[in-house]
């Protein structure tokens, strides 16, 4: 892709009513644009890291057997009514009213709905557990949206639900989706921990936010330090090594503001390893029984003729939120450079080809650069601009693409001078580049 033929509407200033870095970076870098109060439109560059992040969610979803389907954003008022929650969820509830009258609302979360959809089908234990999850944008008007995206009043989210037949069943549901969280984050190249969590209007009692370390993070921590050194690769999804994986992060106090008892850290952490620091929370998982399965009538026939309410849990991913806790995560401010980690990155590889009106050759290289890297599945955008050197490197020092390579009016025989954004150049001839870049990508 040229970037004179892109969208990417770059900004040279930082608007002023951003914040946060990831909020600055994502308006400089053209990613999204606000199109009202707490709602954005996203443009070419940031939709592009989303629909990534969202593969990597499904791709972890799947891996543990969940299903995807897909809910309307729009819902009955009727279903939250049977639940209870309809008067319960307050402002942050979009409600509208339809030509008849009926009283519909833009869904916040999907607990009720997919709780009706299973009740209409499921009868029997035979048929459980049921994994579904979707992802679909979501509206909650928050009473202060800020920071962009990652405080919004529309965002996109990854919802899993998960019925069974007992406690213990559930258990092994919920901590699948432990195990599914940890290994969805490293993918992303985060390091994203499980803190005991407050419930909020989800409810029940057992819960853990997955928060990533930031100082413009919302959400307040305390924690043992040495819970970043667990390795979190388990593989096995079976019920005993889940339990111990739940098991080897619970031994460390670590816990959100809600569930924060001074007492209890300083009991259980020692001086040099406690930490209190603040946090972005990407993801959240809920269990909480029959909170929903039993004012809605959500039963099954059990082995021995009774009937009892399906235990329920629910599971959420801020995809959205994601792409600005990766730039709080990975932006280098004092050389403003941008890095996304390759399983993202809108582009593998930004070239750079120094020409002006006269002397188009270094486009002519990065073109033929260019087609070797389609044969191999390695997506570049070019800088066709003829704009000087320091601003073509400040542009995609925002784009951020993982690898640039830099073409000089002096072209050195058939070696490119590449580098790893951040990094030192390199002489490299293409094919040794097309192996790094490809490495990088399998890796992740
Ligand atoms: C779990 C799935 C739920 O809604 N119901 C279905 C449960 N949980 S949650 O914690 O309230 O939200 C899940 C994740 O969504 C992101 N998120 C937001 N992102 C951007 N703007 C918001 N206003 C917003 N609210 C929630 C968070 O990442 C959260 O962990």
């Amino acid at each position: 892709m040229y970037l004179t033929k892109s969208f990417i509407p770059i900004l040279k200033n930082i608007p002023s009513e951003a914040k946060i870095k990831s909020h600055q970076l994502m308006l400089r870098a053209g990613m999204i644009k606000q199109s009202s109060a707490g709602i954005y439109s996203w443009l070419p560059l940031g939709f592009k890291v989303m629909k990534k992040i969202e593969q990597i969610v499904r791709e972890e979803q799947n891996r543990i057997g969940v299903q995807e389907i897909l809910m309307p954003t729009i819902q009955s008022s009727e279903i939250w009514k049977e639940s209870g929650r309809y008067e319960d969820y307050g402002e942050e509830m979009l409600r509208i009213k339809d030509r008849q009258n009926r009283e519909m609302l833009y869904g916040p979360t999907n607990e009720e709905l997919v709780t009706d959809i299973f009740r209409a089908s499921v009868k029997s234990y035979k048929s459980l557990p049921q994994l579904l999850y979707h992802i679909q944008w979501k509206f909650r008007d928050e009473i202060r949206p800020r920071f962009g995206i990652m405080r919004c009043r529309e965002f996109y989210m990854k919802d899993a639900y998960s019925f069974d037949i007992s406690d213990e069943e559930a258990f092994f549901s919920y901590n699948k989706f432990f195990l599914s969280y940890l290994r969805t984050f490293k993918r992303l190249d985060l390091t994203a921990i499980p803190m005991a969590a407050d419930t909020g209007p989800i409810g029940g009692n057992l819960s853990h936010e997955f928060i990533i370390l930031a100082d413009t993070g919302e959400s307040k921590i305390f924690t043992d330090k040495r819970i970043f050194d667990l390795n979190s690769d388990g593989t096995k999804v079976e019920k005993k090594s889940l339990d111990e994986l739940r098991n080897k992060y619970e031994k460390f106090y670590a816990v959100t503001d809600e569930k924060f008892n001074k007492e209890e850290f300083e009991k259980k952490v020692t001086e040099e390893n406690r930490l209190i620091t603040k946090g972005i929370e990407v993801g959240h998982i809920f269990y909480f029984g029959d909170k929903y399965s039993k004012p809605m009538g959500a039963s099954v026939d059990l082995p021995g003729g009774k009937k009892d309410f399906v235990k329920m849990g629910s599971y959420g991913v801020g995809v959205s939120r994601l792409v600005g806790a990766i730039i709080e995560a990975k932006y280098d401010e004092k050389n403003e450079i941008m890095k996304w980690p390759i399983s993202i990155a809108p582009y593998d590889v930004s070239i750079i080809p120094m020409i002006n009106k006269k002397d188009q050759s270094a486009l002519e290289k990065a073109n033929n650069i260019n087609k070797e890297f389609l044969l191999n599945n390695i997506e570049a955008i070019i800088d066709d601009t003829d704009e000087n050197f320091s601003s073509k490197m400040k542009k995609m020092n925002l784009i951020g693409s993982p690898f640039q390579i830099i073409i000089g009016k002096q072209i050195d025989g058939d070696l490119i001078e590449f580098k790893e954004t951040g990094k030192e150049i390199k002489k490299l001839k293409l094919e040794e580049v097309i192996k790094i870049i490809k490495k990088q990508k399998v890796q992740n």
